[in-house]
């Protein structure tokens, strides 16, 4: 792994509006780095004071004001990003807003990019590669959950975690590295059982961690989940109930719905795409055509499919769902589709007089199925737990961090690295391997925090990010 290269020290000075675009009543520039204090001088005619809030005109020149507002001068490292920084709190327009901001660029600054001044706070140390993630989470929140949550992990909840992982790690190593030293202690040492002891003793700290960044990465991923289905059965109906709106068309003409479409909801804090799709048959209409290919190629890339049956037409369970996933307009789904990963939905339980129920899949090979009444609503509620528990999400217990999918990742390779050490500890004793694969564990979990990290990871970490932060 190369280890980043980027630095903070000899950077330029940077600008950005931090507002965003339109008619605001406050509109704000921040600038930092070197230059700012020469940039501040001749925008204000004066050196601001750290700290204190300056009421004063913003100057384009000698005497031509371009607006008026407050002036805040961070010194570094006293700073977000550790430089100095100034802001000027202006009006919220934007010609009057782009007029400062080419003031303060032809006094030496450059225009930021997405995230760089979250990445200079990062390289100087202010923050870590998690909390930078986390403040690009708060401001992308889709729901409170996910905003308390980044905030959370913006606090550092989330790498305290990982820091104490890391010790116990490195404890483990420097223990190790003892043992290695004086090797003819070192069958002893081994065998006394305490090295294996203190290993399972760090798998279970990361297995907490992992469940709880599980949960985190939910809150902030989500699930996709899409509806499909011959003609008619009901899906369109299921998603505008699943939304809460009439947002696709409802009709008894087979056929309805030609296009993807597409809902945004919100399990108990849990984000969740739901996208409705044409119905399964032959059709010789090449719009209809198009319109089953998408469907058939979304299916493919969900979490979850609902396949949902008009029950007063055909009984699909368990039992049968492999030889109906032949039925014509079905394309290749016998053989593609992951079963592990649909849900039969028995829709119109209002005809056929049966209760809303929900029957659990007994194994991966036979997926769970819910028998509900998207007209009466009823079993609504089974289907949405259903999805909470399919991907195990529980409703945020207190004290829940955002976490992306990265760090499960990086989670995931140390949990593997440590099993890898286990087992050259138990079946070989070899002090040497296993002291290689903690080494591994701990980079792995410095990848999370920024300790170990690639330019590239920190391009495609902070270009996500919005201008201006
Ligand atoms: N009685 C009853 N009718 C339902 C229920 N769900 C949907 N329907 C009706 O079934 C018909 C088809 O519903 P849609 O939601 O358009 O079905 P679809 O699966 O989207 O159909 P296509 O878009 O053609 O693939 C409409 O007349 C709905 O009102 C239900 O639970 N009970
Ligand atoms: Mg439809």
């Amino acid at each position: 792994m190369t280890i980043s290269t980027l630095s903070a020290s000899d950077s330029d000075t940077i600008c950005a509006i931090a507002t965003p675009p339109g008619r605001s009543g406050v509109g704000i520039i921040r600038v930092s780095g070197p230059a700012v204090t020469r940039i501040a001088n001749q925008l204000l005619h004066f050196n601001p004071k750290p700290r204190f809030a300056h009421y004063c005109p913003f100057f384009e020149s000698a005497e031509q004001i371009l607006d008026q507002g407050i002036a805040l001068f961070f010194q570094g490292p006293n700073s977000f990003t550790g430089e100095d920084v100034l802001e000027l709190q202006g009006h919220g327009g934007y010609f009057v807003l782009d007029n400062v901001l080419q003031t303060v660029m032809t006094a030496g600054a450059r225009l930021a990019r997405p995230g760089e001044f979250t990445e200079r706070a990062f390289l100087n140390n202010k923050i870590d590669l998690a909390q930078a993630e986390a403040i690009a989470d708060l401001i992308d929140s889709g729901s409170r959950e996910a905003a308390r949550s980044a905030m959370r992990t913006l606090q550092g909840e989330f790498s305290r975690l990982i820091e104490r992982l890391a010790e116990s790690i490195v404890h483990l190593r420097v223990y190790l590295e003892a043992a290695i030293d004086f090797t003819d202690e070192e069958i002893d040492f081994l065998s006394e059982g305490r090295i294996s002891e203190k290993l399972k003793e760090v798998i279970n700290q990361l297995d907490d961690i992992l469940a709880q960044a599980r949960q985190g990465a939910l809150i902030r991923e989500g699930m996709s989940v899409v509806i499909a289905g011959k003609p008619n059965a009901g899906k369109s109906s299921l998603l505008n109930v699943l939304a809460g709106k009439d947002s696709a068309i409802v009709t008894d003409i087979a056929g309805t719905t030609r296009d993807l479409l597409s809902e945004q909801i919100n399990l108990d804090g849990m984000p969740v795409h739901v996208t409705d799709t044409a119905g399964l048959r032959v059709s010789r209409d090449i719009v209809e055509q198009e319109g089953i290919r998408r469907a058939l190629s979304a299916v493919k890339a969900a979490d979850r499919i609902l396949l949902m049956v008009d029950s007063t037409k055909e009984t699909v369970d368990q039992h049968n769902l492999a030889a109906y996933l032949s039925s014509p307009g079905f394309g290749e789904l016998a053989q593609n589709l992951d079963i592990s990963r649909v849900t039969i939905i028995q829709n119109k339980a209002d005809l056929t007089g049966l209760d809303a129920s929900f029957t659990a899949s007994a194994n991966a090979s036979e997926p769970a199925v819910i028998k509900l009444s998207v007209k009466h609503k009823s079993g609504i509620g089974l289907l949405t737990q259903h999805l909470k528990d399919c991907m195990g999400f529980q409703a945020t217990r207190e004290g829940g961090f955002i976490a992306r999918r990265r760090h499960l990742d990086a989670l995931s390779k140390t949990r593997l690295c440590l099993l890898q050490a286990t087992f050259q500890l138990d079946q070989h004793g070899a002090a040497e391997l296993v002291a290689e694969d903690l080494r591994h564990a701990h980079q792995y979990l410095g990848e999370i925090t920024g300790q170990f990290s690639t330019d590239e990871l920190l391009g495609r970490i902070f270009s996500s990010f919005c201008i201006g932060k």
